[in-house]
This record gives structure tokens, C-alpha cells and sequence, in this order.
């Protein structure tokens, strides 16, 4: 199999991340990684798609919400780059950086995102570099997701390349307090105070309460339909 082995094209080392954009962008081997980046995407949200019509078929219910696709942008791969220690490059990107191309999964319940993982991760051309539970164990600060890292071929037209995918999956629930969370982080001009990190984590604790209730509601309607069938 093919893999990307690139030259060096290293920015100059005075250049700061910011300025990685007009760098990058202006570099064909740049602008063809982040093409094939895009089709590693494609890929994946297929298998989604046809996870989830499988599953409403057979057990009447979608599992997945909806899914969210993102390319990081040439910025926050240099941010990221230098805050590794690496020197700004394409290499280095396809090299050190697992998550330039990033599906986030939302899922209706929390058992929903286990089956999604195990039925993603069960594909034989899948595989699973990494996994961090955020679910099992949640941030500090409260932020609970199911991480993995997964490697699938991607056939193109004039090689097959593996390329690295970073999945998160995640409740509506858990969606809506990470992304009202990266809203504020964003916003904020002072630092946080302790309390308002406190009450950050409360609103974390409190929204999960409510998906494991939910998830307990859906369990018992199961429980039911299956007695009654
Ligand atoms: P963006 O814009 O979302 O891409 P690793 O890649 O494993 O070496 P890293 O990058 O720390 O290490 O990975 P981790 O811990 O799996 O988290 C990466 C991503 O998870 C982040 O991407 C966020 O999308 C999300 N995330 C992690 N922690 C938090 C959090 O506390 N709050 C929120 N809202 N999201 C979080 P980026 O690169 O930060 O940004």
C-alpha cells in the first residue's frame, strides 16, 4: 500500500501559525493531502449512513441523529504543530497530527454510542489506532465524548492510501454542552473564574443525569413493546 512519505517543506522557522495559511495553501502537495483528508470523510460518513438505515430497518430506530464533518483549517494545524514541538510542514502534518480530518457522530442515547463504535470499529478495513472514553472517564471541566482514532484505505486514482480519521461520538446532550462550552471559551476575554468552571461542571453532571434518565425511559418502552409482542 501506498503511503504518503513527503519531502520537506518545512515553513520558514521565524513564521508564525497564522501566517500557515497563505503558506500552506499555496503548496499543490497541501491542497491534494486535504483533498484526500476530504475523501477519508466521505468514506466514513458513508459507512455511517449505511449503519444507520441498516439499523432502522431491522430495529425500527435510527441511532444516529446527525453527523458533522470538519477539515482542520491550516491554522489550527500549525497551532497544533508548534504546541507539539514539530516544525510546521506538510510531513509532519500527515505524520504526527491524527485529527486534520474529524466526523463528529450525534447520537439519540448513550448505549447508542457504544454500538456505533463497535460496529464501526468491527469493519475489516477499519482500523482503530486510538480510543479515549470521555464517557467513562469525563474531563475535568465536564466534557464527556467517546474519541476514536480509526485508519481506513481510501482507494484513489492513483493509489490506495490509509488515512487517519478522528471520530467523535457523542449525545445530543453531550453536543450541546461542548459546543455552548467552546462558544464561551471562545468568547471569553478574562479568564475563567473558578466559579464559573464550577458551574460548568454542574450543567455537565446535570445533563448527563437527564441522558441516562432518558436512556432508563428508553430501556422500560423496550421492555414493554418486547413483553407485548
Ligand atoms: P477542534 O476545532 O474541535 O478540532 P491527540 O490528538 O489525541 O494528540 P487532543 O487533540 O488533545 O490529543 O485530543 P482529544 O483530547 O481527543 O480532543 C480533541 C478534540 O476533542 C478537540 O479538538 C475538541 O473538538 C474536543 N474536545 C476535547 N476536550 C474538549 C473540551 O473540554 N471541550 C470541548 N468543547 N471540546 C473538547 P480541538 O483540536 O481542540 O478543536
Amino acid at each position: 500500500m501506498n503511503n504518503f512519505e513527503p519531502k520537506t517543506f518545512a515553513l520558514p522557522h521565524d513564521m508564525l501559525p497564522e501566517d500557515a495559511e497563505g503558506y500552506f495553501k499555496q503548496l499543490e502537495v497541501f491542497r491534494e493531502m486535504m483533498m484526500r483528508y476530504q475523501c477519508a470523510i466521505l468514506e466514513v460518513q458513508t459507512k455511517l449512513q449505511v449503519l444507520n438505515n441498516d439499523m432502522s430497518v431491522r430495529h425500527s430506530r435510527n441511532p444516529i441523529e446527525f453527523v458533522k464533518t470538519r477539515i482542520k483549517s491550516p491554522k489550527s494545524i500549525a497551532e497544533k504543530l508548534k504546541r507539539n514541538g514539530l516544525e510546521i510542514s506538510v510531513g509532519n502534518m500527515v505524520r504526527h497530527l491524527n485529527d486534520v480530518a474529524g466526523v463528529r457522530v450525534v447520537c439519540s442515547f448513550i448505549d447508542d454510542i457504544y454500538e456505533v463504535a463497535h460496529m464501526l470499529a468491527r469493519q475489516n478495513d477499519v482500523k482503530v489506532l486510538k480510543v479515549k472514553d470521555y464517557i467513562k472517564e469525563p474531563k475535568e471541566n465536564g466534557y464527556r465524548s467517546y474519541h476514536m482514532i480509526i485508519e481506513i484505505p481510501v482507494f484513489f486514482s492513483d493509489k490506495t492510501m490509509n488515512m487517519r480519521v478522528e471520530i467523535q461520538i457523542r449525545t445530543i446532550a453531550m453536543d450541546f454542552w461542548a459546543s455552548l462550552e467552546h462558544e464561551l471559551r471562545y468568547k471569553k476575554e478574562l479568564d475563567w473564574s473558578k466559579e464559573i468552571g464550577e458551574e460548568l461542571r454542574e450543567c455537565a453532571a446535570t445533563i448527563n443525569k437527564t441522558d441516562e434518565k432518558m436512556l432508563a425511559i428508553r430501556q422500560h418502552i423496550d421492555e414493554q413493546k418486547n413483553k407485548s409482542e
